[in-house]
């Protein structure tokens, strides 16, 4: 009957996108008052990940009352995430691009 235990499951990434979320949140309010205006909505936008358009705030605005409340926040994070799979990616393997081409060693033995 707890909804919040019926929903885990075996896929462990629903948990961490949700930590993830309400981190987007917490930095995109910076006056602290638990909910989003617009200017903090667009402003998070470009220093978290890309919520370029402003009809996403309409979107996420879900009772029209002008402010991204945390559960607003959170429902239009997962819903998004149902229609792009291009989200903010936890940094990964692919931030380390320079690591082989330019080791040392190589270039020793070339002088040698
Ligand atoms: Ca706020
Ligand atoms: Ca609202």
């Amino acid at each position: 009957m707890d909804p919040a235990q019926t929903n885990s499951g075996a896929e462990g990434g629903e948990s961490y996108d949700k930590v993830v979320d309400e981190f987007s949140f917490l930095i995109r309010d910076k006056n602290h008052d638990g909910v989003l205006e617009r200017e903090e909505f667009d402003e998070g936008r470009s220093a978290f990940d890309k919520l370029s358009d402003p009809e996403r705030f309409d979107r996420y605005d879900l009772d029209g009352d002008g402010v991204v409340t945390r559960d607003e926040f959170l429902q239009g994070r997962a819903s998004d995430r149902d229609n792009e799979t291009e989200v903010a990616q936890p940094p990964g393997p692919n931030d380390i691009p320079l690591a082989r081409d330019t080791g040392p060693l190589a270039r020793r033995e070339d002088e040698d």
